[in-house]
């Protein structure tokens, strides 16, 4: 192996946060809207999530967690008027404006791949791993996560010789920005120099009926110039059907890793130009797309099964790559039968499949792809990162104590207003600080 393709791909996982609810806050996000104002199962999301990380890490795979933002946010609800102690600034913003209480409560920080968008250091002119914390502009219940995910994201990779962690774009609808969601990339294995893909699903000032497109053109073009990727990167659009049938996010329908983009028919409006450009711009490597045609599965089953929104893995010696897929993709027939077929291939690009259960964020429309965020390290740069956030039989016990004694088995929508809630939650993340290396000044409550 030479130097330059001995990194290793980490995925983080979100830690489900313990006010994990349906509030149907997402347009165009056709789980969210379906399941609005239902029961959740907050301990149950959290262990979910974590078995997952788990199960990738008995598979042979580096794992890293991120931790939960504090929600409700009374920080912000004090910025916008209310005041008195942390419980009464929650009823009073949950009675008299509950839009805004539904916002501050989501715990939507569990979608790393939202967190920002990261390009490995073999990718960038100054040798550095790059990290782009994403605004997350169009809904107002994520724009709220830019702050603390880029404090997250210091405490991870603390050393500026090796790391560049670049605070959100201008939180404007010219330069809107959803992360990794939107963002693929090729190579001849992970640690190589690759070719990285930014998918938008409009340009700025562009009219757009249907449900909204949250990536523009201007800020992957921000994001691929700070970086330094200069030919690297390649940028190409989102099909709106695409985006109309309910993929509010690229990886709803596409999915890549090392040589081979995983995507729908109808992912992009014109597959053979960014297929062209992907291919004079690979080295070492020949591009493997397969593209799932809509005749196979619909945009509709794609959608609901999230079979794209899957994690593609190479798993210790193996030669064929893995698809870890939410189990929705089984119990649907088309979408099962078609991964069945496309593993049993001879020389198959995608020769396994590992189902996980993550139902719980799947009903927010949260697959296993959008849980983690995946960043590229090399040896040096994972022994520079912040060991606590790598996850171990320890750590991975820790966690799972920590849910067991402050998660909620249900938040039901009449339960979402209770005072306790403030305490209950502050009480698990200020204990939270100790078990992951997070530092007693890292929640706003812990700095009032
Ligand atoms: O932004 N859902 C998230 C789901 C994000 C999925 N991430 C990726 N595709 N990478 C969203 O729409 C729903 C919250 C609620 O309705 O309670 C929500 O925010």
């Amino acid at each position: 192996m030479t130097v330059e393709s001995a990194g290793e791909e980490i995925n983080f996982d979100g830690l489900v946060g313990p006010t994990h609810n349906y509030a149907g806050l997402s347009e165009g996000n056709l789980a969210s809207a379906r399941n609005a104002d239902t029961a959740a199962r907050p301990r149950d999301a959290a262990l979910q999530g974590l078995a997952k990380m788990q199960r990738l890490r008995a598979l042979g795979l580096a794992q890293g967690v991120l931790p939960p933002h504090e929600r409700p946010n009374i920080a912000w609800l004090r910025s916008l008027g209310f005041s008195g102690s942390d419980a009464a600034v929650w009823e009073q913003a949950w009675t008299s404006e509950p839009a805004l209480a539904r916002a501050a409560l989501a715990s939507s920080a569990m979608w790393a791949a939202n967190a920002a968008t990261v390009s490995p250091s073999a990718d960038c002119a100054d040798g550095r791993l790059h990290a782009s914390v994403a605004n997350l502009q169009t809904m107002l219940h994520r724009i709220l996560e830019a702050e603390q995910t880029e404090r997250t994201l210091r405490r991870l990779m603390p050393d500026d010789s090796r790391f560049a962690v670049h605070p959100a774009l201008l939180a404007h609808d010219t330069l809107s920005d959803e992360g990794a969601a939107n963002h693929m990339r090729m190579a001849a294995s992970a640690g190589a120099p690759g070719v990285e893909i930014f998918v938008y699903g409009r340009a700025a000032g562009e009219a757009r009926a249907g449900f909204p497109a949250r990536q523009t053109l201007e800020a992957c073009h921000a994001l691929a110039r700070r970086h330094g990727l200069a030919s690297r990167a390649v940028f190409a659009r989102q099909k709106a059907g695409a985006i109309d049938a309910g993929a509010f996010h690229n990886d709803v329908v596409a999915v890549a890793h090392e040589h081979v983009l995983f995507h729908h028919q109808d992912a992009f409006d014109d597959a053979g130009a960014l297929y062209a450009e992907v291919r004079a711009k690979a080295k070492g490597f020949e591009p493997v797309f397969i593209e799932t045609p809509r005749a196979r599965v619909g945009l509709e089953d794609a959608v609901s099964s999230y079979l794209f929104n899957s994690q593609l893995v190479r798993l210790p010696g193996a030669k064929a790559l893995t698809l870890v897929a939410p189990t929705e993709v089984r119990e649907n027939n088309r979408t099962g039968s078609y991964v069945a077929e496309l593993i049993a291939q001879p020389n198959a690009a995608v020769g396994h499949v590992e189902y996980v259960e993550v139902r719980e964020s799947m009903r927010n429309g949260g697959g296993p792809a959008c849980l983690r965020l995946r960043i590229v390290m090399t040896p040096a740069e994972r022994a520079a990162a912040a060991q606590g956030f790598f996850l171990d039989d320890a750590l991975a016990a820790r966690l799972e104590a920590w849910i067991a004694k402050h998660y909620r088995e249900e938040l039901a929508p009449a339960d979402l207003g209770d005072p306790a809630l403030v305490d209950e939650t502050q009480t698990a993340l200020d204990e939270l600080t100790r078990v992951l290396p997070l530092g007693s000044d890292f929640y706003p409550f812990q700095r009032a």
